[in-house]
This record gives structure tokens, sequence and C-alpha cells, in this order.
């Protein structure tokens, strides 16, 4: 009997092993590039995916394949997952990071930088893209939505990276890191709980 009741246990101790949740950290904005890091990843049902918002002034919002910089709405009307934009000091020592949950691995998602310019210059991220739907087809899909009307194009580059950041370097005086202040974003996540979207989220503060 109790021999019994002890393999029951480590049976079910087992299983619950087998389908233990990562947790994908993903940099927003390391080293101060435009980027995601990395830029997609694989992930489980149940796994979740911590965006850690390291520089400049970056989002992380849910798009498609087929418009990479544009917001997504749920089939049910709920606008998809979006972190707002997530400043950083230039000195600052600890950062917002943003989480979801994956909830359906069969289901890609796909992720834009809402600044101006950011997707444009391919800052994008995936979940779970597969061979027919790859990252870089939807990174360069994202670097396509830029029109082509440069010559000189002097003009381009300044509005492709005038938004981002109004650090003057040296950063005079202001306050380290910015607070968990955004408990605005969270409630994005109500559209999100409701309907059966693959993604809920929360911010917290590390270090
Ligand atoms: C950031 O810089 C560090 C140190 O040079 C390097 O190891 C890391 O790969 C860089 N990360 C990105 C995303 O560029
Ligand atoms: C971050 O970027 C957004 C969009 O460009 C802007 O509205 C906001 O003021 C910026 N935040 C800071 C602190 O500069
Ligand atoms: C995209 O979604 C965010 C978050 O819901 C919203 O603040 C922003 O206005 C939307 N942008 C567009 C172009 O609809
Ligand atoms: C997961 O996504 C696939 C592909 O979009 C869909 O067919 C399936 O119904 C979804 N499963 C659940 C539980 O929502
Ligand atoms: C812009 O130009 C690049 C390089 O010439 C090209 O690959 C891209 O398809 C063009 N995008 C559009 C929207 O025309
Ligand atoms: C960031 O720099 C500003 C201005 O120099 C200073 O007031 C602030 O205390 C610094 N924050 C941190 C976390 O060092
Ligand atoms: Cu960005």
């Amino acid at each position: 009997m109790r021999f019994t009741s002890i393999i029951a246990a480590l049976s079910v101790f087992g299983a619950a092993l087998a389908q233990t949740p990562v947790n994908h950290v993903v940099l927003v904005g390391a080293n101060g590039t435009l980027t995601y890091s990395p830029a997609q990843i694989q992930a489980s049902v149940g796994d979740t995916v911590s965006f850690q918002f390291v520089s400049k002034n970056h989002t992380v919002t849910q798009s498609t394949f087929a418009a990479p910089c544009s917001n997504t709405t749920n089939p049910d009307g709920t606008p998809g997952v979006d972190s707002g934009f997530q400043f950083v000091e230039a000195n600052a020592t600890a950062f917002q990071q943003w989480t979801i949950t994956v909830n359906n691995a069969s289901t890609p998602m796909w992720f834009y930088c809402r600044q101006t310019g950011h997707c444009g210059m391919g800052m994008v991220f995936a979940i779970n893209p597969t061979a027919a739907k790859t990252f870089e087809a939807f990174q360069t899909a994202a670097e396509a939505t830029v029109s082509n009307t440069t010559s000189g194009s002097s003009s381009a580059g300044g509005a492709y990276g005038g938004s981002t950041t109004p650090t003057s370097a040296g950063g005079s005086g202001s306050t380290p890191v910015a607070s968990p202040t955004n408990s605005g974003t969270s409630s994005g996540a109500v559209g999100v709980k409701a309907g059966s979207a693959a993604a809920s989220h929360s911010l917290v503060l590390v270090w």
C-alpha cells in the first residue's frame, strides 16, 4: 500500500518534471541595438517569455506574419498583447521586465517594436516560427514596409534614428530607473485573458 503510494507519487512527479515550463529571457535593446536578443525562440505550452528592457525606449507589440509592423486584433476583437513603451535611463541599473505565457505552441506569435522607425529597421521577434513562416521572412517583410522614396537619404536615416532616445550623453540629473509605474499597461492584459489569446503579462522590476 505504502509502496504503491510512493510509486504513484513518483510517477506524478516524473510527469510534472517532463512538463516543467521554461522561462525564456529576451533582452530588448541589448548594447543599445535595435534588437530583441534572441530574435526568435521555440517555446512549449506553459513556457514564459520575459522581455527585459535594457536600453532606449522600445515596446514589444504583437503583430502578424502578414503585417509585421502593425498591431493585430484577436478573433474575439481584443487587441494583441503590448508591453507599452518602456523607457530606460542611460545609467539605469534596474530594468522593466514584461512576461507573457505561451498558451498554444502550434500558433506562431509575431512581435514588433512600435517606436518610430524601429520595425522598418528589422526590430521584430517571433515565438515558434515555422518552416513555412520563418523569422527571416518575417523580418524581411518588416524591413520592406519602409517606403523607398530615398534619394539623398540623409533625412531618412535621421527619421529612423531620431525618435529613439533623447539621451544626452553623460545624462544629467534624473531619477535612477523607471519604477513600475506601468500599471497602465497591465490593464491591456484584460483583453488577453478574456479570449483564447496566447499570452498574459505582468510587469516586475528586475535588477
Ligand atoms: C552585447 O555585448 C556583449 C559584450 O560585447 C556581447 O557578448 C553580446 O553578444 C552583445 N549582445 C548583443 C545582442 O549585441
Ligand atoms: C518613448 O517613446 C514614446 C513614443 O515615441 C514617446 O511618446 C515617449 O514620450 C517616450 N518616453 C520617454 C520617456 O522619452
Ligand atoms: C497599437 O496598440 C497599442 C496598445 O494597445 C496602442 O497604444 C496603439 O495606439 C496602437 N497603435 C495603432 C497604430 O493602432
Ligand atoms: C492552437 O493553435 C492551432 C493552430 O492555430 C489551432 O488549430 C488549435 O485549435 C489551437 N489550440 C487551442 C487549444 O486553442
Ligand atoms: C526598398 O529597397 C530595398 C533595396 O533596394 C528592397 O529590397 C525593398 O524591397 C524595397 N521596399 C519596397 C517597399 O519597395
Ligand atoms: C543617473 O544619472 C542621474 C544624473 O547624473 C543621477 O541623478 C541618477 O542618480 C543616476 N541614477 C543611477 C541609478 O545611477
Ligand atoms: Cu524599438
